[in-house]
């Protein structure tokens, strides 16, 4: 077996006993640490970098940190001081990346091979979007896309659209998009985006561009390869092209935390996490026949509102056996987690609550 790879020096500060370290760039939360809080420790946090992350120097003056904005009527290149005289606001969201589940596809989807913890649900302090661009004239008209870019260096001699970190997402997320440079109240590290990050709750992890340094309002997506042909969904064989559904709104998803392997016969409780995405949920249900019969669980803690995830519990009696659990999510617009998978060359979205399941003993 492999030696245990140790946490990379910008996540050193993460909880290693909580992380699967897949790589220097993905790390992921054990299913059995996500817990039953509605708020993910920043400590236990999933990180996914597609490119080495920037100098630490950058956060240490965060208020200096630059950012620019384009595709409004007043161009500007506004500091992290200048944003935070703007109004401040707070929302907590589940953080997904598009290949969370990616581990059970069986064609063998290339790339990180994420179980269910590459998520977490935080919260985000910043300014919201639609206020920077209003105090700089307004979208420019034609406007159909926000663009973000990273602050990553990129590497001379190479195309720069081959690498960079640059994602365009509909215009209406202005609705709830925020530059952020806070999490869970404490200033934003370098290793979730520091000093600055473009938020788009209920949008897949790779929109939310780290170490954001331009956002521009645009009339096209960007040809930033990340975009064109990276993040599409598209059948099992073929190549990633611009007319394929990229990875933008996150689908009703849940599974299942504790228990994972075995318990002892009488009372059990059967806990987990579920979200709609872009809107509130309606009901979890958890089946311990693998889906023949189901029972309402009951959500766990404030409602955070529909960005953020609902821990929820069932409290159940098992005699001596063997139980598949597997939990069904329905958000309020009636969307309903499908039984399996669909299949995609790169096992993005997977949301079917089959795979999702534990197999526990009871003795
Ligand atoms: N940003 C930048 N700048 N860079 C990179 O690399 N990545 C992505 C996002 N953003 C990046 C960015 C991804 S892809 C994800 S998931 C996310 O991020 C993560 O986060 P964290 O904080 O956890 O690390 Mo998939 O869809």
């Amino acid at each position: 077996a492999d030696e245990p790879k140790s946490l990379p020096d910008y996540a050193a500060w993460k909880d290693r006993n909580a992380l699967i370290v897949h790589s220097a760039n993905t790390m992921e939360t054990h299913r059995g640490a996500i817990g039953t809080g509605v708020i993910t420790p920043s400590e236990k946090l999933f990180v996914r970098n597609n490119l080495p992350a920037p100098p630490a120097s950058v956060t240490e003056d965060p208020d200096a940190w630059e950012v620019r904005i384009e595709g409004v009527n007043k161009p500007a290149t506004l500091t992290l001081a200048e944003l935070k005289t703007l109004r401040v606001t707070t929302v907590a969201s589940v953080l997904q990346c598009s290949g969370n589940g990616r581990a059970f596809f069986a064609h063998g989807a290339g790339g990180t091979q994420w179980s269910v913890g590459a998520a977490g649900c935080v919260m985000w302090t910043g300014v919201p979007l639609k206020d920077v661009v209003e105090a700089l004239g307004g979208p420019v008209d034609g406007a159909r896309y926000i663009t973000s870019t990273g602050g990553e260096a990129l590497p001379d001699g190479l195309d720069p659209k081959t690498l960079v970190v640059e994602r365009s997402i509909p215009v209406k997320a202005m609705d709830s998009a925020l530059l952020a440079w806070a999490m869970n109240d404490t200033p934003l590290t370098l290793t979730h985006g520091g000093p600055l990050r473009m938020v788009v709750p209920g949008y897949y992890g790779v929109n939310n561009v780290k170490y954001v340094k331009t956002v521009a309002l645009t009339e096209n997506q960007t040809e930033a390869k990340i975009q064109a042909s990276g993040y599409r969904i598209r059948d099992v064989g073929v190549k990633g092209a611009p007319d394929q559904p990229s990875m933008w709104e996150m689908n009703v998803k849940s599974w299942v935390t504790a228990p994972l392997k075995s318990g002892q016969s009488g009372r059990n409780m059967i806990y987990g996490v579920a979200f709609g995405g872009t809107v509130s949920l309606e009901k979890i249900e958890v089946s311990t026949d693998g889906g023949k019969s189901w029972s309402p669980a009951r959500f766990l803690g404030p409602d955070l509102g529909p960005y953020a995830w609902r821990p929820f519990v069932m409290a159940v009696d098992l005699v001596d056996g063997e139980y598949r659990i597997v939990s069904r999510a329905t958000d309020v617009k009636g969307n309903t987690q499908p039984e399996n998978r669909t299949e995609n060359e790169r096992g993005y979205g997977h949301n079917g609550w089959s795979d999702h399941g534990v197999t526990v003993t009871i003795s």
